[in-house]
């Protein structure tokens, strides 16, 4: 709504292109939150490997490689995982893990000895360095174990 309102006036503007007007941000894709698995499969033990069968996936669905340095990651209940000054690939995905593990390309891990992801209702939201919203993702019990965002 902003973007289109804000067009008539930026087409007035001597600056601007109709190449530029006609390649709008959203059609270059982005990072998005693709799937969220937030009830680890079996009984919740809290082992490491039932702590990492809960993931969050994000994926690049761009054409371009994108930075995603100092990214937040967080639950509603404001527990975040920063993201090192990697980049994902274009097309690619990567998964971010709850416990702990070597970080991949493919694979990250917030290192926590607890579940984050509430199995009853959360929402994982993905925020730049600086705090502005990229996507974020809601579930509640009415979703399977998992849910493609
Ligand atoms: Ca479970
Ligand atoms: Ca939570």
């Amino acid at each position: 709504m902003r973007i289109r309102a804000a067009l008539p006036a930026l087409a007035g503007a001597v600056a601007l292109t109709g190449t530029f007007l006609s390649t709008p941000a959203q059609a270059a894709g982005g990072i998005t939150i693709h799937r969220a698995y937030f009830d680890s499969p079996g009984s919740d033990t809290g082992s490491n490997a039932s702590l990492n069968g809960e993931w969050v996936q994000l994926k690049n669905t761009s054409s371009a490689a994108i930075s995603v340095n100092g990214w937040i990651l967080k639950d509603i209940a404001n527990h975040r995982f920063t993201f090192p000054n990697v980049k994902i690939g274009a097309g690619k995905t990567v998964i971010v893990h709850t416990g702990k593990g070597t970080a991949t390309s493919a694979h990250r891990y917030q290192n926590r000895r607890a579940y984050v992801w509430n199995n009853t209702s959360d929402t994982a939201t993905l925020t730049k360095a600086n705090g502005s919203r990229v996507d974020s993702c809601s579930w509640t019990t009415r979703d399977p174990s998992s849910k493609y965002c």
